[in-house]
């Protein structure tokens, strides 16, 4: 193991988090409803069938909200942050965080999105977390959309289908500069924008049976978050030129399940229409050219404005920030279909890799390959913004939580991450998912826990939401301690 350290002295250290699975409260203050307060997890559905859950229609959403206000889908419940964030962001300082990643929820700021001016008391709940923050010398990295869109949006325009939400979008982003813009140095427009194609309801608030054609809407929305990221970056620019605005993407990086130069071109064709489309988009500037055949393909006509072309080159990221959890395997043989889940997609088994408790597999090495592959393409500067293990926490007789597995992860990661530094990779910071336990985005299930504190909740919003420190706490501590020397 190379002892030589290469963590840069500036390197930022940290965790995220997401106001969706965190902050509950979801009515208080005139918050209104987003997308995510009605994606849920029916607990009769096998695992693996959850990708099934993954297409809404109108009747879910409706059943869905017929149960506002029970604890029957914890997600909208969070794990209090919204009342508890002065102890989870002095928990933050604790392990020696120099950043903290968490979101602000559109639809508490506008609640139908249509508002003309923000809810006070909503930017007033933001403010008091940055000044938090800022108390323990940590800075601030926000993410402006964490699949928490206003729900009337979707009721009403069918989410990102439609391309008045830009102005919608445009109006609460600006609000946030306005108010925020001097005192926050990174910005994530769209938090996982691919994930678009395959969780489409919570990245874009597309709706299947709202849709005529249902893939041209999800395109058209995806297009309509590019025009939109743009044009706040470009005001970003005007408000705080210092700022910087990143981009964001789940890595779904890929092998081929064989030598055979069929699963070699899958493999290009699943990283280009996966990963590489978002961000050709959003850091080079324009669509690539390989999509052209795609949208033929799959009878996808983007529809542009006259402004489009200019706002996608002109206002392009300052950095390309990506979550990473696992690596995926394909094959052009039809007769090979997904064996196990993954982060927002399902994969072929690769047998040289473990899986976590919920099927997901665990790739260290893949990140190094991730990183350098990145870097190879764009040269901007990177942020790993997510990246940790989902795991069953168990608190043993004396309540705590010995989560060796999750140091063992996460070390491993660290490790590869060093790897790629010195293969010459720029990498900002890491924010580890996540800094707390947490409501599962894909899941809704309280169990499946990634933080470094315990929270006391189940999966029917049972507890005393109690904070515990587990043994990953202080392993991290003690990395951040030493700038990533002692791993
Ligand atoms: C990413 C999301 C996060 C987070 C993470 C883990 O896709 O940005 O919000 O939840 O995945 O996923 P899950 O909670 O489904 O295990």
């Amino acid at each position: 193991m190379q002892k030589t350290n290469v963590f840069p002295k500036d390197f930022l250290w940290g965790g995220a988090i997401a106001a969706c699975q965190t902050e509950g409260a979801y009515l208080e203050d005139n918050s209104g409803l987003a997308v995510s307060d009605v994606s849920f997890f029916d607990p009769k559905l096998d695992r693996q069938d959850l990708a099934k859950h993954r297409r809404i229609t109108s009747e879910i959403i409706e059943t869905a909200m017929a149960d506002t206000g029970t604890a029957r889908y914890p997600k909208r419940h969070g794990v209090d942050f919204y009342h508890r964030y002065k102890e989870d962001i002095a928990l933050c300082a604790e392990m020696g965080f120099k950043v903290f990643r968490f979101s602000i929820k559109w639809s508490r700021v506008f609640p139908t999105g249509e508002e003309l001016t923000p809810n006070q008391a909503a930017l007033d709940f933001y403010d008091r977390v940055l000044t938090e923050i800022e108390k323990h010398h940590m800075i601030p990295l926000v993410t402006i959309s964490h699949f928490e869109m206003p729900l009337a949006l979707v009721n009403r325009y069918n989410g990102w289908a439609d391309r008045r939400v830009v102005d919608m979008f445009y109006r609460y982003a600006d609000s946030l500069f306005a108010r925020f813009g001097q005192r926050v140095p990174y910005w994530i427009s769209f938090n996982e924008i691919n994930a678009g194609r395959f969780s489409t309801f919570k990245s874009t608030g597309v709706v299947e049976d709202k849709s005529a054609n249902y893939l041209q809407d999800c395109y058209q929305a995806v297009h309509h978050q590019f025009v939109a990221a743009a044009k706040i970056t470009k005001r970003l620019r005007e408000i705080n030129p210092n700022a910087k605005m990143g981009c964001m993407i789940a890595r779904f990086t890929t092998y081929a399940a064989t030598s055979n130069p069929d699963d070699v071109l899958q493999m290009m064709l699943d990283e280009q229409h996966d990963n590489f489309f978002y961000t050709d988009v959003m850091v080079r500037g324009a669509y690539p050219h390989y999509m052209k055949r795609f949208f033929a393909d799959n009878n996808v006509k983007i529809v542009w404005a006259a402004e489009d072309e200019a706002l996608l080159k002109n206002y392009t990221a300052d950095y390309l920030a990506f979550s990473y959890y696992v690596s995926n395997v394909t094959s052009a043989a039809p007769e090979a279909s997904a064996t196990t889940e993954g982060n927002l997609r399902s994969s072929l088994k690769n047998p040289y890799l473990e899986s976590s408790a919920w099927g997901w597999q665990i790739d260290p090495k893949g990140l190094r390959y991730t990183l350098n592959t990145f870097y190879d393409r764009y040269q901007v500067p990177l942020f790993i913004v997510e990246n940790g293990l989902g795991a069953e926490d168990v608190p043993d007789e004396k309540g705590q939580v010995v989560d060796t597995y999750r140091i063992d992860y996460l070390q491993k990661h660290l490790e590869q991450v060093r790897e790629a530094l010195i293969d010459g990779v720029d990498l900002l910071g890491y924010t580890a998912w996540s800094s707390i336990d947490l409501v599962s985005s894909g899941t809704s299930e309280m169990s499946k826990r990634y933080g470094f504190v315990y929270v006391d909740q189940d999966d029917e919003g049972h507890g005393s939401l109690m904070r515990t420190r587990k043994a990953s706490f202080y392993w991290y501590q003690q990395v951040i301690a030493s700038n990533g020397e002692d791993l």
